[in-house]
This record gives C-alpha cells, structure tokens and sequence, in this order.
C-alpha cells in the first residue's frame, strides 16, 4: 500500500504539445480539440483557436504519430459564418468528431457562441476541408455536445449539457434525421455541495463504446475562493439506453497538477474534446486543453480505467447526493 492515487491518465513529456507559437498565423490561443483518426492513420485535431478579439474558430493539425511534428493548416479550416449562421456571432468552440460509418461523414458538434449565450451546433464533413453546415440543433445555454457513432434502436443520440436555474447536468436527446432533437432524457446529474462535480459537469470527449457500455469522461467543474477547478470523472452507461447510468466513480481521475494546466488564461483548467485510440484497441491517447491556453497529450488503457470503475463503490450512479 502506498500514499498514491493510482494513475489513469499518463502526461507526455513533451506537454504542451501545441502552442500559440506553433501557429502559422497571429492567435492568441488554442485550446480544446476535437480529434480523429483519419483513414491512413494520421492523427487529426480540430482545434479551438482564440483570436484576440477573444472570438474562437477551428483549426485542423495533422501529424503522423500523433505526437509532433504537426502541419497546421494555413488558414483557418472552420470560421464563424455569422451572415448565414446569426447564432454563430460570437465564435464557435469546443469541438467534439464522431466518425459516423452510416454516413461515411464526420460529424463535429461544436458550440456556437450567439449573443444569448451558448448553444450547440453541428456539421459534417468526409475531409475536413469542406462542412455540410446544420446550424444550430440546440439553443442556449447548451454546449459539451458529442453524437454517438452509430443510431441507438433507430435514432441518432446526442449528449448535450443544458443550464437552467437547477444546474447544469448532462442530457441525452434523441433524433430521427440529426436535425429534431427529442425524447430528452436526463443521464447524468452534477452532484452537490463539496462534491468535486458538485453543480457543474459536461461530457469532456465523445463517449466510447466498449463491450461493458458506453465509456463516458466528464469534467466536473469546483467553485472556488480562487476560481473554478476543472477536473476529470468516469461513468459507464448502457449500450441499448446509453441514458441508464451503470457505474460512476466518486473520485475524480485526472486534475490540473502540472504548471501548464495551472497557469494560463483561464488557470486550473483541463478540458480535453477528443481522443484517438491505438490500433490495439486499448491505449487512449487523450487530447485535452490546458488553462485555455495550449494543447496537452494524456496517454491511459482503456481496460485500466473500466477496472478502476469496477471497484469503485456502488452508491451514487446517477443521483446528485441530496441533503433531506
Ligand atoms: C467551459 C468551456 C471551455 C473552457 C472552460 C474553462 O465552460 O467554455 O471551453 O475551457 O469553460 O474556461
């Protein structure tokens, strides 16, 4: 027995991986991204670029292993368009990819930051060059979207994080044709009090199919008297109704611990939007934001964290812990 929380998420030694000073034109940030792996293997990432008027686009990078030597596009690959798109006046960001083999299609769910706040956006694309544009499928105050890969019982399903007086819980809505959102049902609820995802959380990347259920990684979100602190939790849910909560962790797996992840324009914050897994089918490499300011690299096994979930106590699955 030692004094050591055991280690899910394995840090690169090469974080940040990506940087502002990466970038083939002036941004002030980049952050959040989305990721896939493409046909041949590259590893792309659709990153949240911060400008310095403070509006956000995506951006794709390309790399080989995944790791370095990334080519950037030249321009940006996904701008606001807010004369055919309102919704999109002030920036999209955040974006999760779900390759969807139905459609041969990547879909990107991405916020759209309108001047009522957020809402969640959607479009497809084959090569990241060219967007099939949804407009909005969700208005505010929503965001933390990801579709799943494939329809469940004959419908597309969509994780979504809605706001209202109550707070802020995760959301699973159902679709026929990707743009009728319905059969809103609640999945997972942010817990209360000193809960380390106590009134906050969202869906961090799209959730991962595995032969237990649908592998889920959330962030739950800590007020402070320094700030909010971004960390990250587990919960598997049911493969035929991904809204029935098998298992959830109490603890939180993954935190801002490095000087990277605690220093920046927004400090302590760890937001990853993406994944890729290796062909082995267990290895996890993990692509996470860092204090909204660099692009970090989290390497972890996929067997390793459904084992974890398996000892952790059964209590508390869905239901925030009440106080009466
Ligand atoms: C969330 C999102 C993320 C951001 C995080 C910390 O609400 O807006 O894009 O990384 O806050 O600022």
């Amino acid at each position: 027995m030692n004094n050591k929380h055991p280690e899910l998420f394995h840090r690169h030694k090469l974080n940040p991986i990506l940087t502002a000073a990466n970038w083939p034109y002036p941004v002030n940030s980049v952050f959040n991204p989305g990721a896939t792996l493409l046909p041949d293997g590259t590893t792309l990432l659709l990153c949240r670029v911060e400008d310095r008027r403070g509006h956000s686009h995506l951006s794709a990078a390309r790399s080989a292993n995944g790791i370095d030597d990334w080519k950037i596009d030249s321009r940006p690959t996904l701008l606001a368009d807010p004369e055919h798109f309102p919704e999109e006046l002030w920036g999209i960001e955040d974006p999760r990819i779900t390759y969807v083999p139905e459609l041969n299609k990547y879909a990107i769910v991405y916020t759209a930051y309108t001047s009522s706040g957020p809402g969640i956006a959607l479009a497809l694309t084959e090569d990241f060059h060219t967007f099939e544009r949804y407009g909005m499928i969700m208005p505010p105050e929503d965001k933390d979207a990801a579709l799943f890969p494939h329809r469940i019982g004959g419908y597309w399903v969509l994780v979504h994080r809605p706001v209202s007086y109550h707070g802020a819980h995760m959301w699973m809505s159902y679709s026929p044709d990707l743009r009728h959102w319905g059969s809103h049902k609640l999945m997972l609820e942010a817990r209360r009090g000193a809960w380390w995802d106590a009134n906050k959380i969202g869906l961090s990347p799209p959730p991962i199919e595995t032969a237990q259920g649908w592998l889920v990684i959330y962030h739950g979100v800590r007020q402070t008297a320094a700030g909010a602190l971004y960390r990250l939790g587990l919960a598997l849910f049911d493969l035929q109704t991904p809204e029935h909560c098998l298992k959830r962790g109490n603890e939180w797996v993954f935190g801002p611990e490095e000087r990277y992840e605690q220093r920046g324009d927004v400090s302590n914050v760890v937001f990853p939007c993406g994944y890729t897994i290796a062909p082995n089918g267990d290895t996890i490499h993990l692509y996470y934001g860092v204090a909204d300011t660099n692009i970090a690299l989290a390497t972890g096994s996929i067997h390793a964290i459904l084992e974890w979930l398996d000892r952790q106590p059964p209590s508390d699955r869905r239901q925030r812990q009440t106080v009466s």
